[in-house]
């Protein structure tokens, strides 16, 4: 396997990156995760939006325009011979010193691109569905560390994860400050009532997700209506289906909350219509390599 460091690719022994970059020491940096399908790059332009707005917010400067990014992401899947990919972008503040200052890194950016294969969840849960919890831990608020920022520092996201995990589920309900429903610890969250969807909006601690979008665009496209609106557990509870959405995860149903029976307790029609469409969706749209 090779792996992208700084304009060139090394083998994965070799791509190796400084105990100095603040990356490692603060979390100081962005990220993407990325999907290709049959050597389709699935929305790679609003990936690639989304990570320079994420650098543009902590004043990030990325060493590499948009066009020369999408070209090395492109040129790493090419090399290795991947037609089905997860890619993981990561771009940090780069080596510094042993204090907080940025100004230390100025030039020194560091740029990773991975591309690799990834399987999330076990493939019975796509066919059953599977069960979340809500955990004690509070999504970031936007005003201290903004959702939409996808930065290095992911131990909200870890420790609402490892609550999860000590739950017996595979997923954490991540509920913001005020007790509202914001978005799971990598994915989005929908429920399905009386046949239309409803999601959090942003401005409820929830990234604006590159799946999420895709899903509202295609539930509009079926003349499903769609609904961002303030989401409470209840609504949850009370859902005739549920699902979580993300760029690894995909689209995964859920069948049970907090211990409640989401609807009839298995995956609902609409669900199974929105994951079909996403299939057939990630066979069409996209960048275009070829091996
Ligand atoms: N919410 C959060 C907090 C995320 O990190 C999503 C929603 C879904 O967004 P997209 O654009 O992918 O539809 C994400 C992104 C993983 C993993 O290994 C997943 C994400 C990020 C990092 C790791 O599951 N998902």
């Amino acid at each position: 396997m090779k792996v992208y460091l700084n304009g060139k690719w090394l083998d994965k022994k070799e791509a190796k990156v400084s105990v100095f970059d603040h990356g490692f020491l603060y979390g100081d940096g962005v990220f993407e995760g990325i999907r290709s399908y049959n050597c389709l790059v699935f929305k790679l332009r609003e990936h690639i939006d989304r990570l320079y707005n994420s650098a543009q917010a902590i004043m990030l400067q990325i060493p590499l325009s948009k066009e020369e990014m999408i070209n090395a992401i492109l040129k790493t899947l090419i090399i290795n011979s991947l037609k089905d990919a997860y890619i993981r972008v990561v771009v940090s503040r780069g080596e510094g010193d042993l204090g907080l200052d940025p100004r230390k890194c100025y030039g020194n950016e560091t740029v990773v691109i991975i591309t690799d294969k990834i399987v999330l969840y076990p493939q019975k849960l796509y066919q059953n569905g599977m069960a979340i919890v809500t955990v004690p831990t509070v999504r970031n608020i936007p005003e201290a560390l903004n959702p939409q920022i996808k930065s290095l520092n992911y131990l909200n996201n870890i420790l609402a994860k490892i609550e999860a995990i000590n739950s017996g589920v595979e997923e954490a309900l991540m509920l913001n400050h005020l007790g509202y429903v914001a978005e799971c610890t990598g994915d989005n969250i929908f429920i399905v009532k009386k046949d239309e969807l409803f999601t959090p909006p942003q401005y409820m601690g929830t990234l604006r997700g590159i799946t999420r979008d895709t899903v509202l665009e295609i539930a509009k496209s079926k003349g499903i209506g769609t609904y961002e609106n303030v989401l409470t557990r209840y609504d949850i509870y009370t859902g005739d289906e549920c699902f979580l959405t993300g760029t690894a995860a995909e689209i995964i149903p859920v069948v049970m909350v907090d211990g409640r029976k989401i609807g009839n307790g298995k995956v609902g029609k609409i669900t199974k219509l929105i994951m079909g469409e996403f299939r057939n969706l990630t066979k069409t749209e996209g960048i275009r390599y070829s091996l």
